[in-house]
């Protein structure tokens, strides 16, 4: 459990709520470094922690959230980890903390917007998907945020309805998730199509056609382009200044020389989805189940790609929320 002091300290979380105090005062516990560098106005990279413990396996997690880390560090920006400790919201996470979720792995819960309430409310721990991260990082101002890739329309989702809360997130966060698209686990143009209706802004990086994660097409085109961290920036600043409300998704391409051949994930994909279907895994333990199964069938090679692109993405958004502190200024 956290200190007592630490629960103290989050008394408006834990025992009553003032409505008249700034939203997140009190309710979101932010590192020493990541409360400064946003008093301040310098740059902050949101980071999501589903993917240490339910997308990586120990030790891999631990060691690429470090380099992730020191990677956004590294360009200028301060990197803010984002998951439920004993019920506190983190934004910014300790190397203690990082490691400790690190090796809870998938026992920390999976924690989604409709979970966060629960996690909370038992003093769970919890590792935030895309659309609870965009929430909290929305909450204490932070506009730019990187995963590997985000949740969609299911395949074969017009059937079962499992569409990721991610997809609405998106339609009513306002942060910008860089990412390097979907895994072709999922529906790719379907989840473009619900994108358009929620009115997410889909941007590429560098490229008209929107990335598969481990490979950098998938037949979509995308309706803008963006060519480098200022036109992001200027993209960002604009949908905050007109209050439109919604997030922005920008899928940066998977560098050509880490890419898996796209036939292998294919069939490794067809393989892990059949036996989803036999095992009868549904809802939220149907993507680690995918992003284990996959990589097992490709002996470790779609782990590689994904730890690879993981690190592009974070270069792409470090540089793109310092573009966006400076100008700001
Ligand atoms: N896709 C990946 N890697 C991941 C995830 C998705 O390639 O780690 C994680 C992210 O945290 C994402 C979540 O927000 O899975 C989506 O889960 P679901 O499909 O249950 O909404
Ligand atoms: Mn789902």
């Amino acid at each position: 459990m956290a200190s007592s002091s630490a629960h103290s300290r989050l008394s408006n979380l834990h025992n009553h709520l003032n409505p008249t105090e700034p939203l997140s005062k009190g309710l979101v516990k932010l590192s020493p470094e990541v409360s400064e560098a946003l008093s301040r106005g310098q740059a902050v990279v949101a980071l999501e922690s589903t993917i240490i413990s339910h997308g990586m396996p120990f030790p891999k997690n631990l060691e690429t959230a470090k380099e992730v880390e020191a990677i956004v560090t590294e360009n200028g920006a301060v990197p803010a980890t984002v998951a439920i400790l004993d019920g506190i919201p983190c934004v910014g996470l300790s190397t203690e903390e990082l490691e400790r979720l690190a090796k809870l792995g998938s026992k920390a819960q999976k924690t989604a917007r409709r979970d966060i309430a629960h996690v909370v409310a038992m003093r769970a721990n919890g590792a935030t998907t895309v659309s609870a991260t965009m929430f909290f990082a929305s909450m204490v101002g932070i506009p730019v945020f990187v995963t590997g890739g985000i949740g969609g329309v299911h395949r074969h989702g017009e059937h079962t309805m499992d569409i990721s809360s991610d997809l609405t997130e998106l339609g009513r966060t306002p942060v910008a998730v860089i990412s390097a698209g979907v895994k072709s686990i999922l529906d790719i143009p379907r989840t473009l199509e619900y994108l358009e209706t929620q009115g997410v802004c889909v941007a590429a990086y560098k490229t008209h056609e929107f990335p598969a994660f481990f490979t950098e097409s998938s037949g979509c085109k995308v309706p803008c382009r963006v060519d480098s961290p200022e036109d992001c920036a200027r993209l960002i600043d604009v949908n905050m200044k007109l209050k439109l409300g919604s997030g922005i998704l920008i899928a940066v391409p998977i560098p050509k020389e880490h890419a898996t051949s796209g036939s292998l994930i294919e069939s490794a994909i067809q393989s892990a989805l059949k036996e989803a279907r036999d095992k009868n895994i549904v809802g939220n333990a149907e993507t680690p189940f995918l992003l284990a199964r996959v990589n097992e069938l490709t002996g470790g090679m779609s782990l590689a790609s994904n730890i690879a692109l993981v690190k592009n993405n974070v270069l792409v958004g470090a540089r793109i929320s310092v573009a966006l502190s400076q100008l700001r200024q």
